[in-house]
């Protein structure tokens, strides 16, 4: 008999961690989490089967289809902007080609199970690219046709991703004499920079907003790798797993498009700064932009519009820019380095 199991890809970075968490709180009994880092011990304990191991490794997938039954798949692995940037093939192969071994194991699942397989995938507000600060500005609120010329490797990646997850569920082996009845229930969002008050970030460019956060609180200076001026939106963990589960509760019949933005708060760095020192007063943060970093934030818009999450499966954050700070960011920031170890 396989296991009937939830899928979590990317188990052990930021968001998997959350997702589990909230999973499990929401009496989820059956995770299977899959990372190439080992899950940290408080997560461990969520999960009854994990697995250390690459997604690009065939004879895993292979064990992933003989021993479990997915509906589900909640794939987050990813290598992020900056990190992308360094090795832009490595980054290739796990965004994309990681991406495209989960969504064929996707349509072998859905064929034993006899109905779609669930295929949640996040996706970033990299998949836009601005070619420069008057655009930027004048573009304001991007929605999701406009600007999709990314200029990273991680933007390009997801945005194929999120059209392989449209080409698998509405177009797998179009010309097929027997074409597959049940394939995926693709559905993407695209976050903006997102901020966990338990975890920080690592190879991303939205960084530089959950660092200065952090670095205050440990009492450690930070010098932020853009400008002062620099503005892109910002989202509280909770929302960003809020979304994902209630675009995966979402009926199909509402859903108008493949992949949807969410925002809750966009602001500069130098008012990130100034939150920070609302809640950290002796914080040091200074300004020493490093201009590539900085162009890759450049060319992402100042907001993203979300008009059609909120009209087609009634998106809201629950975190505006003071209640994130106020009631989630700082009290747990807080708490987590004064506690003993840490
Ligand atoms: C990154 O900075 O690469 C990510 C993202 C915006 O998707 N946080």
């Amino acid at each position: 008999m396989r296991k009937e199991v939830v899928l979590v890809t990317g188990a052990s970075g930021e968001m998997g961690q959350a997702l589990i968490q909230r999973l499990s709180a929401s009496g989820v009994r059956n995770i299977l989490a899959l990372d190439v880092r080992p899950l940290p011990d408080e997560i461990r304990k969520h999960c009854p089967y994990s697995i250390t191991g690459d997604l690009l490794d065939d004879k895993l997938m292979d064990r992933l289809v003989s021993e479990f039954s997915i509906p589900r798949i909640f794939h987050l692995a990813a290598l992020l902007s900056t990190r992308a940037e360094f090795t832009p093939e490595a980054a290739h192969r796990v965004n994309v080609d990681g991406t495209l071994g989960l969504l064929k194991l996707a349509v072998d699942q859905a064929m034993w199970l006899g109905q779609p397989v669930k295929f949640i995938f996040p996706s970033s507000i990299a998949v836009y690219g601005l070619p420069d600060l008057a655009t930027k500005a004048r573009a304001g609120a991007v929605r999701e046709h406009e600007w999709n010329i990314p200029t990273t490797m991680y933007g390009c990646n997801k945005l194929y991703a999120e059209h392989l997850g449209r080409y698998y569920a509405h177009h797998y082996r179009q010309l097929a004499a027997e074409r597959p009845q049940h394939t995926v229930d693709f559905r993407a969002i695209r976050f903006p920079g997102l901020i966990s008050a338990f975890t920080v970030p690592s190879g991303g460019t939205s960084d530089y907003g959950p660092e200065m956060l952090h670095a205050a609180a440990r009492g450690e200076p930070y010098a932020c790798f853009v400008r002062e001026d620099t503005t892109m939106p910002f989202m509280a963990m909770p929302d960003a797993i809020k979304a994902l589960l209630m675009l995966e509760a979402a009926p199909q019949e509402r859903l108008t498009t493949h992949a949807y933005n969410v925002t809750s708060f966009s602001l500069s760095a130098g008012d990130f700064r100034g939150e920070v020192l609302r809640a950290f007063p002796g914080a040091e943060i200074t300004f020493v932009p490093d201009r590539r970093r900085q162009g890759i934030v450049d060319s992402w818009p100042v907001n993203q519009d979300d008009s059609r999450a909120r009209q087609d499966w009634g998106w809201a954050p629950d975190y505006d820019l003071r209640r994130a700070f106020d009631e989630y960011l700082v009290p747990n920031i807080r708490e987590r380095y004064t506690m003993p170890g840490a």
